[in-house]
């Protein structure tokens, strides 16, 4: 027998357990698929709680990210940094929230995160028209577009001021999850 080498302790995969949607095998999973990234940068004993950052490029890289349309703002928005540089514990939130085990709720409010471009808590025309755009990968025309946003808005607003409040977009995304179906992976 080699000696097994110890990557978190075990109240570490603990607390991961109880705050994640994963078991404490697929966090030594999640490791490796972390410390393969950059294996230059990030260490295999974790048990000191290094401080250790990913930056965006190579995490959009991923197979599972890659062909996401939403992928830089899917990053960025687990990014305390707002660069876009992901810690470890940052990598596994992102990741629990993308996983088909956690709850509608949880990923709509990050959906509404990630649809919010401007950054103003509110889903406006401009982040409907963007959001869609990616989507549909801009098969449709900015005529569509316009209207399909035009349409969204005017079902999903409740109080009427022409932009989606988070409670406007819960009302819209029942109508609608295929908003949702974006943020649905499996690594
Ligand atoms: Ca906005
Ligand atoms: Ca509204």
């Amino acid at each position: 027998m080699g000696n097994k080498q110890t990557i978190f302790t075990d109240e570490q995969l603990d607390a991961y357990q109880d705050c994640t949607f994963f078991t404490r095998k697929e966090i030594l999973r999640l490791h490796g698929r972390y410390h393969e990234l950059a294996p230059h940068l990030v260490p295999m004993d974790y048990t000191n709680e290094p401080e250790c950052k990913i930056p965006l490029a190579l995490i959009v890289d991923m197979p599972e990210l890659k062909e996401n349309p939403f992928r830089n703002r899917i990053v960025e928005s687990f990014s305390e940094d707002g660069a876009g540089n992901l810690s470890f514990n940052e990598f596994v939130d992102m990741f629990s929230v993308l996983s088909e085990t956690a709850p509608r709720e949880l990923k709509a409010i990050y959906a509404f995160k990630i649809y919010d471009f401007n950054v103003d808590n509110y889903l406006c025309k401009e982040d409907l028209e963007k959001t869609l755009n990616k989507l549909t990968k801009e098969e449709l025309t900015s005529e569509e577009v316009e209207l399909v946003c035009e349409k969204t808005i005017d079902e999903a607003d409740l109080d009427g001021d022409n932009k989606l409040s988070y409670s406007d977009f819960e009302n819209m995304i029942t109508r609608a999850p295929d908003f949702l179906s974006t943020f649905h992976i499996r690594i």
